[in-house]
């Protein structure tokens, strides 16, 4: 069969929705804002030089039909696109290819631009925004500036995650398996100076309103595990022979989940960094204890802490008191214990926690069971069940504890309670999650807008720099590499770097780290609303309107960063004022990996990547789209298929032949004579019609794109088989595919006479009248005598009223056994088996 004019038309209408501003939202003083608002999101791209790949269109798709669907429903419509242009992939490219980070991004956003413009994506463009962008991150600094003023930004000197290969630190995020997740290089730990956002002071609502969001529950779980909630408590051992500064004994303070097990607790282990090592150490062991903490200083927090990894430590000869046993248990240094979690050191229960279990055996230290359950000599058993050998009431009298008998809940509550009472310890809620480490030592970043200078006594202090004089702009360098340095390279752009203490007029040096490529992507959602706003970052009206998104789809990758990153700073803009939600995105939806034909993860080694132009070039955007939508439900995983788009494609050539008609030998465009019809449609075109209707409109409203598809392809095989289209179909058809295939069915629509778009046209509902297949009662005789009635569709086939018959419970007790002779069926009257 003949293709259809795609080349000719899908440029002409792109070209149409430009010139004639269709898509264009306007903004909220030109709004009838009696009508409800969608804000339908995309994840907006990193502009990297390779250009779009077919899984971009995947999500845009996706989002497109809802956007198109829900203007045609009324809604106020928010469809925007921009570009996340800094960090890493950016920066990494230039450097590659020798040009300045901002030509190439300027080139790239080009192409990406074009890519999707070609595709018919109905966004407006005219709220298009660059997160380089001066005018943009004039207003990233301005968030981090109310950060700051909070003190949700601080410096601090951490042991960082630095990477060699990239020269500059690393979020615990950005690590994969122990290797950056930009390029895989190695990264090691180091102790340096840093700027850190204090995400740990959001981490309970972080936590809480996780539950009232409508997302997939893997990325929620996800998040839920990130943020890591404990609850335990923290306990104190006094360190045997030791005293403090102020005369008291020196305490050793653990943080633990299980205070219900501390009667078997026989021995402590502290982190190698903490800071009373140095303090209890033995003089015979000071030699193992040094040598052991160098090794474990570079290591990562993940392999320190992998459950099957061999357990390594030494002992630091001192000795600790279990407050519940009174009895004295050895110290010891192990790099499976982890500085900057908890308080750094923990009772080691060997009985009923598998790394304690595991060290104990390692080194001879004593396992105690106190929870009944399994065979702590073989394993820990780290169950339920009754506790054991758990009380001191008989050392300690009525000032004593007994856990005897208790399962783990109450116990823990009976412990935590002496504790508390004797002063011993409390109970203590824990977070996994870490502060976020913000700076990077790198060039193509937001410049952190604060100054270095110095108080009347001449001291360092730091400065904001004021919002007037914002944005703080990133320097001309020439050479933007990393110089390897914690200085990075605004440290050598000299003329930039000196500067005025405006209050004081005190010389004054800016900071030269830059932030990291996801302090953009926080906010970005918020700048679509009011992009051009000099004055504020967003209307409040506009906010308040459109906000929250209302549908937010892309990758499973982002489930801990840019979704958790995103989540606080809104969380911060709402404590200030600036947005009226606690949370940015209502609903969100992964779309899943499109992987090569060969079912393979598409890369450039495997040589099996499919560039989304040529499908363009070959079969056109609507085909790419619509194949994108068919191979299957949008959330799965799934191989690519030229195939698939060969057969989509045919679809649509099926889809304007019903409407242009077969093209004659010789014409010089492949139209034929048209097939739309003024005839009022027969109740049997009008069921097919709203049947599809129906389903289509069931289907885009639960995202079930794949299947809307299916009703509409089932729909042109009925129609192919009519005389002619009757204008009532014509017309709905046009529209119900119009969110999929926009350029065909805006040409189909002109072609049946309509003068204006029909991107506003109200949607074509389905008339539940013509839903029900008209149905006819038949009478079911066995051998002449009547033994029950069906009810079937009254174009039912011979087998089908026959099946019905069969499956009524009287007629099938009185077939049972018997042998059927005849079997005569009057369509629409009666049935009549003869046995
Ligand atoms: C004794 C105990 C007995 C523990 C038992 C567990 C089971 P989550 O759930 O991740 O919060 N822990 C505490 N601080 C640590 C640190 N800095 N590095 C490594 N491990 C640390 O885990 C809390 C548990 O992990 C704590 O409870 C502690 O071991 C250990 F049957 O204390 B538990």
């Amino acid at each position: 069969m003949a293709g259809y004019p795609f080349a000719e038309l899908e440029p002409r209408w792109q070209a149409y929705w430009k010139a004639h501003e269709t898509f264009r939202t306007p903004d909220i003083h030109d709004l009838d804002t009696s009508k409800p608002a969608y804000y339908v999101l995309d994840m907006f791209p990193y502009p990297s030089g390779a250009g779009l790949h077919v899984g971009h269109p995947e999500g845009y798709t996706a989002t497109d039909i809802l956007a198109r669907y829900k203007r045609m429903r009324g809604f106020n419509v928010l469809h925007p696109m921009g570009w996340d242009a800094f960090g890493l992939p950016a920066e990494q490219y230039a450097i590659k290819t020798g040009t300045h980070p901002r030509d190439t991004t300027v080139r790239n956003v080009e192409t990406f631009r074009g890519q999707l413009e070609r595709l018919g994506f109905s966004y407006d463009w005219a709220r298009e925004v660059n997160t380089t962008d001066p005018d943009y991150y004039r207003w990233t600094q301005w968030i981090f500036l109310r950060l700051y003023a909070r003190g949700l930004a601080y410096e601090a000197d951490l042991n960082v995650n630095w990477c060699p290969d990239l020269g500059t630190v690393l979020a615990n995020e950005e690590i994969v398996d122990g290797k950056s997740e930009v390029g895989g290089h190695a990264v090691v730990r180091l102790p340096m100076r840093q700027w850190v956002l204090r995400i740990t002071a959001y981490a309970d609502r972080l936590l809480a309103d996780l539950d009232g969001l409508d997302w997939p529950e893997s990325i929620k779980e996800m998040q839920r595990h990130w943020i890591g909630r404990s609850e335990g408590a923290d306990v104190d051992f006094t360190v045997d022979g030791h005293t403090g500064e102020d005369g008291r004994p020196a305490t050793i303070r653990v943080f633990t989940t299980r205070p219900d097990t501390l009667f078997g607790a026989t021995y402590c282990v502290l982190a190698p960094e903490h800071p009373l090592v140095d303090r209890i150490t033995t003089e015979a062991q000071r030699g193992a204890v040094a040598a052991y903490r160098t090794a474990a200083a570079g290591k990562s927090d993940l392999e320190r802490t992998e459950l099957q990894k061999t357990k390594t430590g030494v002992s630091t000869g001192a000795a600790a008191t279990n407050p519940a046993t009174g009895e004295a248990v050895p110290v010891w240094i192990a790099d499976y214990v982890l500085a900057h979690y908890g308080t750094g050191a923990i009772m080691a229960v060997p009985g009923h926690d598998v790394r304690d279990h595991v060290f104990a055996l390692a080194f001879g230290l004593p396992v105690v069971e106190v929870v009944k359950g399994g065979d702590v000599a073989e394993a820990a058993f780290v169950g339920d069940g009754p506790h054991v050998r758990s009380s001191n009431a008989e050392r300690l009298g009525a000032g004593g504890v007994s856990l005897d008998g208790m399962g783990n809940a109450e116990a823990k509550r009976a412990m935590i309670d002496w504790l508390a009472a004797r002063g011993h310890g409390a109970s203590k809620v824990q977070y996994r999650l870490r502060d976020w480490v913000f700076a990077r030592q790198r060039y193509w970043g937001e410049p952190f807008p604060l100054i270095h200078t110095t108080d009347e006594a001449g001291a360092p202090v730091v400065k904001p720099v004021p919002d007037a004089d914002l944005p703080v702009v990133l320097p001309e360098l020439r050479s933007f590499e990393p110089t390897g340095s914690p200085e990075g390279p605004l440290g050598t752009a000299t003329d930039w770097l000196s500067t005025t203490d405006p209050e004081t007029g005190r010389p004054a040096r800016r900071e030269t780290n830059t932030m990291p490529q996801w302090a953009g992507s926080c906010w970005y959602y918020l700048r679509y609303l009011d992009p051009g706003n000099a004055d504020a970052l967003v209307d409040p009206a506009e906010e308040r309107y459109w906000m929250p998104v209302d549908l937010y789809v892309g990758g499973v990758e982002h489930a801990v960063l840019h979704l958790l990153y995103a989540r606080f700073w809104h969380k911060v803009l709402f404590d200030i004022g600036v947005v009226s939600t606690s949370e940015p995105f209502q609903r969100l939806v992964n779309q899943g990996l499109i992987l090569g034909e060969n079912g393979e993860k598409m890369s450039k080694s495997r040589g099996n990547v499919v560039n989304p132009d040529d499908v363009v070039l070959a079969y056109g955007a609507d085909s790419l789209r619509l194949y994108e939508m068919f191979m299957g439900p949008l959330e799965q995983v799934k191989p690519w298929s030229t195939r698939g788009v060969e057969g989509v494609s045919r679809f649509l050539a099926r889809a304007w032949r019903l409407y242009v008609g077969e093209a004659r030998e010789g014409d010089p465009m492949p139209d034929g004579a048209p097939r739309v019809s003024e005839r009022p449609a027969t109740g049997d075109e009008l069921g097919a019609l709203h049947r599809m209707l129906d389903k289509v409109t069931q289907d885009i409203d639960g995202m079930r794109f794949n299947t809307a598809l299916s009703a509409m392809m089932e729909f042109v095989n009925t129609a192919t088989r009519w005389d002619d289209l009757p204008r009532e179909a014509a017309d709905a058809f046009a529209l119900a595919l119009s969110p999929f295939a926009p350029h065909l069915a805006e040409e189909l629509w002109r072609r049946t006479g309509h003068a204006d778009s029909l991107a506003y046209a109200p949607w074509p509902e389905a008339d539940p009248a013509h839903l029900a297949r008209e149905t006819v009662e038949i009478a079911v005789q066995v051998s002449g005598k009547l033994r029950g009635t069906v009810t079937v569709a009254a174009d039912a086939s011979k087998d089908a009223i026959l099946a019905a018959a069969r499956a009524n419970e009287n007629v099938a007790k009185y077939l049972d056994g018997a042998t059927v002779r005849k079997e005569v069926v009057v369509p629409g009257r009666l049935v009549n088996f003869v046995v």
